[in-house]
Parts: structure tokens; sequence; C-alpha cells
């Protein structure tokens, strides 16, 4: 069977293997608007039940295995990239032991060359030489990108929490409202040594709105929570804190409303105190008018913390003694009013918003399981809901 054919998702909400308990309605119910649009974070703690965090647990750590077969499995230099205008990886990047030092969390795949992981997300790759046959011998199917960055492909629970189970969609409805989009949903599985990652922030879709300069930025606050808003979603299934290994994550409430896409496409090297005086410097909290502060979350497991992504955010570093984190970012947002081109638009791939790998939506599609629920995610930001 050709695997660009293949999918993975049964229907999970007709399969009667949905997690129904998966959230504590209670914290779900304590959710408080004006708070989020004031402080822009939301924290989730202990939101997941004790079932919906062993699963959600043992899905990320799944995938992190697929995601190692094929990374350590496969014989990267015969993969023909050439003929898909991509640059071969660097030999010595690929060596078995190479390899090796690239499995058990994400953002590990160093051999990776510029434009691979976009083009496995808008094409897939399917090539002899990817070690597919080793998910195959488990009754998985290659989906032409890494689990790592579109986990809901190979997992069912994970595309049910990402697209359909109504406790996960009243949770994103209440950050985003009625109608949302997928952004990009990826594993965040922090190992020991991980060095995190530095301030910054990130732009509403690809920036063509963004109004402060990335760098300095930040000059005009407004009180006002905009109707463009992209709203990221970590979980934690294990929990999260500077005193549990490390790899902690710091907000800092109401410097979303600087609308600074902070550094998002520069390198990020800040560090608190460079970043208290270089961009925090001076800033008050445009509606408590407190001067802003760095907030270092401490999340009990199975918490979630929901962050509008302009707010400058930071990822800590790791202790090497420490386990793995294990982490899900689920970033959505809303449509944007001014996306009508697609409807006139006669391209495939323009029945889907970008964020949705548009050759996996389409064999979802083709083999008849994508459900409305999924298809309100993943559809063009035009289309009628
Ligand atoms: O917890 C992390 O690994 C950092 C997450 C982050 O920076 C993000 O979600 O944008
Ligand atoms: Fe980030």
């Amino acid at each position: 069977m050709n695997p660009s054919r293949q999918t993975n998702a049964r229907h999970p909400d007709s399969s009667g293997s949905r997690l129904n308990d998966l959230l504590h309605p209670h914290v779900l119910a304590a959710f408080d608007r004006a708070i989020f649009e004031r402080d822009g974070y939301w924290v989730w703690e202990g939101i997941l039940t004790d079932a919906g965090r062993r699963q959600w647990t043992a899905s990320l750590q799944n995938l992190q295995a697929m995601n190692d077969s094929i990374v350590a499995g496969s014989d990267w230099l015969q993969v023909d990239f050439a003929g898909r205008g991509l640059t071969a990886p660097d030999p010595a990047k690929v060596t078995p032991d190479a390899l090796e030092a690239y499995l058990g969390g994400s953002e590990q795949m160093q051999f990776q060359t510029p434009g691979l992981r976009d083009y496995m997300y808008d094409h897939g790759l399917f090539d002899a030489s990817l070690a597919t046959q080793t998910l195959a011998s488990q009754g998985i199917a290659w989906q032409g990108m890494m689990p790592e960055y579109f986990p809901l492909a190979y997992d069912d629970f994970i595309l049910d929490i990402a697209t359909s189970h109504p406790q996960m969609m009243e949770l994103f409805g209440r950050i985003l409202g009625p109608r949302f989009l997928i952004d990009h949903v990826l594993m965040l599985n922090r190992i020991p040594g991980s060095s995190g990652r530095r301030w910054h922030g990130h732009p509403y879709r690809q920036g063509q709105h963004e109004t402060e300069d990335p760098a300095q930025g930040g000059r005009v606050a407004s009180p006002e929570f905009l109707p463009r808003q992209c709203v990221r979603t970590l979980c934690f299934p294990e929990g999260m804190s500077e005193h549990d290994g490390g790899g902690e994550f710091s907000v800092v409430a109401g410097a979303h409303l600087y609308r600074t896409p902070y550094l998002w496409d520069t390198r990020r090297t800040e560090y608190d105190e460079q970043f208290e005086a270089g961009w925090m410097r001076d800033k008050n909290h445009p509606v408590t008018g407190e001067p802003l502060r760095i907030k270092r979350l401490e999340l009990p497991p199975g918490s979630m913390v929901s962050f509008v992504h302009h707010m400058p955010h930071h990822a800590g570093h790791r202790d090497m003694d420490a386990e793995t984190r294990w982490g899900l970012l689920m970033a959505y947002r809303t449509p944007d009013p001014t996306e009508r081109s697609s409807q006139s638009s006669t391209q495939a791939s323009s029945h889907w918003n970008e964020g949705t790998p548009a050759h996996w939506a389409q064999r979802m599609e083709d083999a008849g399981t994508l459900t409305a629920a999924m298809r309100r995610v993943f559809e063009a930001d035009a289309a009628v809901a």
C-alpha cells in the first residue's frame, strides 16, 4: 500500500475510545476571561484527571519513541533530497552515533537542513530510505512528517484533544472565542540538559499585521484585547517547575498588551537579567499600572497554561540529572478577518488554513476520516463556520 494513502486516525468521536473524563470541570469553570485578557495568561492548575494525565504522558512517550525510530533507523544520506530541491544533511551529523544523540526529546534533530521541516509539513516526505517499515510493523503509517511536529497524525488521543474533545474545545473556546483555527501543535519534551528557550514572543500568523518592531518594540501599549490573537496552551502532564528538574516556564503579566513579537525572527540570547534591563525596563502593566514583573510558574502534575503568544516568555535549562519533562504545545488563533482570498482560489491547499499540513488533511478527507469537528480547526480562515 502506498504510505501516502494511509491514515492512522480512526473516528475518535465514534470509536468509543474517547477519554470522556479528561479534565476536571470545576477547573475549567473557574476561568475568568477578564483576568485572562488583563494578564495575558491563565494557569489551569491540576486540570487533568488522573486518567487524563496517564494517557497524556503515555501518548507523548509513544510519540517520542516513534520519532526516535524514524531518526535513528533511517538512512538519511540515501534520501533523495536534491530531487526535491532540498540540501542533504552533513554526513557527520547523520552517523549512527550522531543520530543516537538526537533521541529522547524535542528540538534535538540537528541534522535537519533548512527547508526540510517545512517541506515535510507542506508536502510530506515519502522516501524508501526512511525507516517507515519500523513503524509499519507496529501498525503505524508514516505520514510524511516527523511525529514531533505534527503528533495529531500519529496518535488518536492527541488528534482527539487537539480537534474534537468537548472539554478541550470548551477550553480553547474560552480563551479564543467561538471560532479558532489550529496554528501548530507540537511536542516540547525537554530532556536532561535541554537549554530551553531564551526570552522571546511570537507574531500573529506570519507577522503581516504586526506594528511593533520585534527587537525594540513595545512603545505603544493598549489596554484593549485585540481580535487577532494566537494563544498557546502548554500541557505538562507530569508538571513543570524550577525545583522539579528545571526547564521551567516564565511569563510577564500585562506584557502581551505591548504586542511585541519579541525577537521572533532573530537569535534569542537573553536570560532574565538582560531582559529586565532591556525590553522590560520602565514598563508598567497597561491596565494595573504596576511595573512589569517576571513570573516563574510552578505547575503541579496535570496542569496547563494558556498564554497570548505575543507575551514574551522563557523556558529555563533542564538539569542534567533530571528526568525528561513531557510537554505538548497547542497553539490556536482567531481567524483573520482580512483573509478572504482563499474563497475564490481553486487550489486544493486553500481548503485548509496555513497551520494545517494540506497533504495529510487531504488524505484524511479522501479516506473519509475527517470529521466535522476536525474540519472546524483545519479549514481556511474565510470558510463559513
Ligand atoms: O516550555 C518550553 O519548552 C517553551 C515553550 C515556548 O517557548 C513556547 O511554547 O513558545
Ligand atoms: Fe515561545
